[in-house]
């Protein structure tokens, strides 16, 4: 019998990119139902050709479900994922609040499907920025060991979810009708602008995004020898996140041998003609599923390191398509309902 699908979040950013993805790839799903706030109650939502409901998100909803894929930020998720967990029905949660619980799997299907095998009913989709980060990490790690990478960001603001992609759209039109902006999404304007921060100020000068960066490669990577530091940058852009990664490997990759290795490795596309001014870039990664890896150089300054610069659409692999993929690996393992 084919799985009942809960989202939540669905009128969200994220929720309404799950929704497509869900139809794009015919998930086989027997029925697709969409939860949000009281607020969004009765909302019509496309899919299918058709049109979806919107229901409220309540404890037991999820009475009936196999999967509920959630992304509808970390409070709403630990109030209410244990509920649908204890009905049986797995869930796939795009917020970081479940992310560095030992109890919950922290995956990327082309990186550590096996992870999914002990999963208890609630199962993390990782940050965007790491999401893209490890699939190209993964393959280089196998092949040479990485000691040590360093990586700075250039995030779109689809990241913060709808309000902040209508903030930018906003300033930029008040901005050249020379009228003020008043910033809400962030605390600068973001029109025009870099913001190096992303997420809450830590203790140490961190952000929280760059200590997700740090924490949950070594989490789905599983090897806490990888040394990660990061800066998180916020750039007016829409949709696709953009990195810098340098990495220091412990055994010698070229760059030519680095190009056919991603070339070969699941869910990549080099993209890499420097002689064309070929390379990944945000705006042609929006609305595609891959990890776009260009710009490969050996980094001269270390024995065995590399620079890449790797593209992907944050809405799609940074969540809603990573969440699909991770529904479609527990159909395949026939993980999706475990009893408890
Ligand atoms: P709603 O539209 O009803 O507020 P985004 O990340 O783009 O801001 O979207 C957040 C998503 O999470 C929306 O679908 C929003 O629904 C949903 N959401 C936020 N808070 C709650 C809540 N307390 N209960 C259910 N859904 C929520
Ligand atoms: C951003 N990476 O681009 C963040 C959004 O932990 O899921 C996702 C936050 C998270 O703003």
């Amino acid at each position: 019998k084919n799985p009942r699908v809960a989202v939540c979040g669905a009128t969200g950013a994220v929720g309404r990119e799950m929704l497509k993805v869900l139809e794009q790839r015919e998930f086989p799903a027997s029925e697709v139902v969409p939860f949000a706030s009281a607020r969004s109650k009765g909302k019509k939502l496309p899919f299918r050709g058709g049109e979806l409901t919107v229901q409220e998100l309540t404890h037991d909803c999820f009475e009936g479900f196999d999967v509920a894929l959630f992304s509808a930020g970390g409070s709403t998720s630990e109030t209410y994922a244990p509920s649908a967990a204890k009905l049986g029905c797995t869930v796939v949660d795009n917020s970081s609040a479940w992310r560095m619980n030992p109890e919950c799997p922290l995956v990327v299907p082309e990186v550590n499907p096996h992870d999914l095998k002990w999963h208890k009913g609630i199962i993390a989709n990782p940050n965007c920025s790491t999401i893209q980060m490890v699939v190209a990490l993964q393959p280089i790690h196998l092949e040479a060991r990485i000691k040590r990478v360093v990586v700075s960001t250039y995030q779109a603001v689809s990241g913060s979810g709808q309000k902040a992609i209508n903030e930018l759209e906003t300033q930029v039109r008040r901005l050249f009708n020379g009228q003020e902006v008043v910033p809400e999404a962030y605390p600068h304007q973001i029109a025009f602008n870099c913001l190096p921060q992303i997420d809450v100020f830590l203790e140490d000068g961190y952000t929280k995004e760059e200590m997700k960066m740090v924490n949950e490669t070594i989490k789905i990577m599983g090897d806490p020898n990888i040394k990660v530091t990061a800066t998180t940058v916020r750039v007016p852009v829409f949709y696709g996140h953009s990195e810098s990664v340098n990495i220091e490997t412990e055994s010698k990759l070229t760059a030519d041998d680095c190009r056919a290795l991603l070339a070969t490795s699941p869910g990549i596309e080099v993209v890499d003609y420097p002689e064309k001014q070929a390379y990944p870039m945000a705006l042609d990664a929006t609305g595609l599923d891959e990890v776009f890896v260009g710009r490969i150089r050996e980094d001269h300054t270390v024995e065995n390191g590399l620079n890449l610069w790797v593209v992907s659409d944050n809405i799609r692999k940074g969540a809603a398509l990573n969440a699909v993929q991770i529904a479609e690996t527990l159909l395949e393992m026939d993980l999706m309902r475990v009893e408890r």
